[in-house]
């Protein structure tokens, strides 16, 4: 069965960019045929955080939210809107789970996070988890919106859209 066309926010964080990871990621995300319709580069400054991660503090606290805020203020994210048959979930199957020691061999987060191995639970220090993605249909609309005008998503066929479907 098909599941339903929807976009997702990806963001490369300051880790996966320093580090020159971003075209590895990327191909990952082509290579399961989520199509890009949106990118830029931004470097996050405290209030755009707040924005991004408006629950963050309330539902892990606010050492949780500090260090993470921090670490997504280090250096320059690269934002993507990804486009596809379950793009949120399929999203966050590619990338893994949250915490990189708990994320398996073949995930984005597994495969590349092992700097931040023993760093996962620990409070006290920031999570270098190399990606964010919208984890739900709501996340994802409101994720979309913050960081994208209209006029930066792009409608275009893919070559497999043109060709094949
Ligand atoms: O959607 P995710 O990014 O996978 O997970 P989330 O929305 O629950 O948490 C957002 C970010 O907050 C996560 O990527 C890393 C950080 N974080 C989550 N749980 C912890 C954490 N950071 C620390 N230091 N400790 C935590 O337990």
């Amino acid at each position: 069965t098909q599941g339903q066309v929807e976009r997702t926010l990806v963001l490369l964080k300051p880790d996966a960019v320093a580090r020159g990871l971003s075209g590895r990621v990327l191909q990952r995300f082509e290579d399961a045929a989520l199509k890009i319709v949106g990118t830029k580069m931004k470097w996050m400054d405290a209030e755009f955080t707040r924005r991004h991660y408006a629950d963050l503090e309330e539902r892990l606290g606010s050492e949780v939210y500090n260090l993470t805020a921090t670490f997504m203020q280090q250096g320059p994210v690269i934002a993507l809107v990804l486009e596809g048959y379950d793009a949120i979930a399929t999203v966050r199957k590619i990338v893994g789970s949250t915490y990189p020691d708990q994320a398996p061999a073949g995930t984005i987060r597994g495969d590349f996070s092992h700097m931040s191995r023993g760093a996962s639970v620990t409070v006290g220090k920031a999570v270098a988890n190399l990606i964010h993605a919208s984890g739900n249909r709501e996340e994802a609309a409101q994720e979309v919106e913050l960081w994208f005008a209209k006029d930066e998503l792009f409608d275009y066929k893919t070559l497999a859209e043109s060709y094949i479907y």
